[in-house]
Formats: structure tokens, sequence, C-alpha cells
């Protein structure tokens, strides 16, 4: 899907999804895995070859969406790297490094569109309308982001909203996209879409609290680039509810790094990390009830999915890179 005509076009498009660069493929893994935890078996007297087929042609259409979806992050992920000015990504030269914002811009502009032709082909209106309203929800909280009043950025309201629409939407609204191509009923495209909205709030949280930790436990060990780029997510939010002083440094911004260490000081006096990660727990929480709540089923695959399903809300808090 990701192949172009133009050769300077092709291997940009191609350049995160090379062996070796192509991501941890969180996405398409908690998608096709949706898409067996909602399986409908069909009862036995009816199981002939037209079902297995049908069974088949849904997996494909399933699969199409896990596919589409990771296409979507990765021209958000290129665009992302332009605005941000990243001289990284995955360990490698961002593509805007390597090759130019301008090819940068426009490789983004291919897998969206190439995400678009495989969504149309699909046929569903209900899907497509989910999968541009993500795509309007990337654009919204990644402008959200760029544009603060200071208010805005003291918020924790504000801080949620932003998360939802740059990293929860994707995920949860494939989900439900994931359900309504197995014909799910409306409940049941709620469950999913719970699930994932939840599963990427607390990965987004922890996210954020890997930024001021890394892989150990002590602060200041992470990458500090949010907070470098001025950027303020939930512990230092939480933070500044224990410490109110802490806002005046944050309405100074941190172009001055000695402003960096006061905020660390202050983050590392409260207890803006362990209020981060028992926001994300209580997310997790919110997912795994989901998973719980669907109908009973079973299907020995259904049971294995959904336990995997479940599996991944303890690994998202329990990560540490
Ligand atoms: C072109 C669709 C499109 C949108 C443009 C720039 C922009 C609008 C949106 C930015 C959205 C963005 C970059 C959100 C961050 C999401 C996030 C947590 C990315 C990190 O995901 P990982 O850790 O990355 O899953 P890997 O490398 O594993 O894929």
């Amino acid at each position: 899907m990701v192949v172009a005509e133009v050769p300077k076009l092709a291997s940009a498009a191609e350049y995160f999804f090379k062996m070796g660069v192509e991501g941890k493929r969180f996405r398409p893994t908690v998608l096709l895995l949706m898409a067996t935890a909602l399986n409908v078996r069909v009862p036995e007297p009816l199981h002939d070859g037209v079902e297995d087929a049908l069974a088949t042609e849904l997996r494909t259409r399933q699969q199409c969406i896990a596919e589409i979806t990771e296409m979507i992050h990765v021209a958000s992920l290129l665009h992302d790297d332009v605005l941000d000015d990243a001289d990284t990504r995955r360990g490698i030269g961002s593509l805007n490094f390597v090759m130019g914002n301008k090819l940068a811009v426009l490789a983004g502009d291919f897998l969206l569109s190439r995400a678009c032709v495989a969504l149309a082909s699909l046929k569903n209106t209900e899907v497509v309308t989910l999968l541009a309203t993500v795509v309007e929800h990337l654009v919204t909280g990644e402008t959200m982001q760029m544009t603060t009043s200071s208010d805005q950025r003291c918020s924790m309201d504000y801080y949620m909203q932003k998360t939802y629409y740059k990293t929860a939407s994707l995920i949860s609204n494939s989900c439900k996209a994931i359900a309504l191509l197995a014909g799910q009923t409306a409940e049941v495209a709620i469950l999913a879409f719970d699930y994932g909205k939840n599963l990427g709030l607390a990965y987004q949280l922890i996210d954020d609290v890997l930024d001021f930790t890394g892989t150990s436990a002590s602060l200041g060990k992470g990458s500090l680039s949010d907070i470098q780029h001025g950027i303020i997510t939930a512990p230092i939010l939480f933070a500044m509810e224990e410490f109110p002083q802490l806002r005046t440094v944050v309405e100074q911004g941190f172009e001055d790094s000695s402003n960096v260490d006061i905020a660390l000081e202050y983050l590392g006096k409260s207890r803006g990390i362990q209020k981060t990660r028992e926001l994300a727990v209580k997310h997790a929480n919110l997912a795994a009830a989901a998973i719980d709540c669907l109908p009973e089923n079973n299907d020995e695959d259904v049971r294995k999915s959904r336990r995997a399903l479940l599996d991944l809300t303890h690994r998202v808090i329990t990560r540490n890179k």
C-alpha cells in the first residue's frame, strides 16, 4: 500500500515501514486482537464453506483497518517531526532531517491519501466517518498543543482533551471500526471504543512519566523533551496542584534551562509522578472493564484474544520504555 510510482516519493513513504524502524506496531496488534475478540462463531449446522469464506473476508477487511491505522499513525509522525523540527525518530534520522521538510510533508500526504483509498474500498460510510474524524482530531490536538493560553497550559481538562485527540482517538475509533465491520451491536462497538480510548490515555500518561524518568525511576533520567519544548504534561500539572508557586515558573517558560531544574525540583518534592501513574492505572482498569463487559463467548481463540487485550492493559502501565 505504501509503494509509490516516483522513486523519491517511494523511498520517503517506505522509510518507516522498513525492517528495524517499523516501530512497536502496537496499534495494529491491538486491532487484530480486537478483531478476534469480537468474532461471532457461526453455529455448527450453518458451518459450511460459505461461512468460512465470509469469515476470511471479514478478517481481510479488519486487517485493512489495522493497515490504515498504522499508515495514519506514520503520516502523523512525519508531519509532527516537520512541525517540531525533529532530527531523530525511532533511533534514526527523521525523514525531514534526512530528505528535507518538503518531501517529509509530501510523504505524509501520500500515506494519508493511500489510507483514504483503502478506506474507501471498504465501502462502509460509518467507518469512513470514524477514521476521517480521527485525522481531524490529530490536527486539532496538535493545534491545541501549539497554541495555548496560559490558563489552558495549566489546565488538566485541556491536557486530557488534547491527549485524547493526539493519542487516544486513533486507537479508540479504529477499535470501534473493527467492531462495526464485524456487524456487532452499538453496545459492543461502544465497549470496543472505550477499551481503545482508555488504553490510549493510559499509554500516553505513562509516556509523559517516562519523559521525566526514562527507564529508571529517578527524575531527570528521561529525555525531558516535553518540558524542554515547553509542553506541560500531567506530572507537572499534578505537582502544580501541590505547589501553586510552580505556576509562575511554567508561565515564564522553559527557554532558560534553570527553569527546567526548578520545575524538576518541585516535581521531585510532589506526588506528581505517582498521581500520573495512578491516573494511568485508573484508565487501564477502565479499558479492562470494557473487555470484561463483552458478551460471554466460549470460543478458545476469542478468549485468548480477550486475555491478550487484558494483558496489554497491564503492560501499558508497567512498561519502562
Ligand atoms: C497527517 C494524519 C496527519 C496528521 C497531522 C502532526 C499531526 C497532524 C498530528 C500529530 C499526532 C502525534 C504525533 C501524536 C503523538 C502520538 C504518539 C504517542 C506517538 C508515539 O507512538 P509510539 O510510541 O511510536 O507507538 P512507534 O514508534 O512505536 O510507532
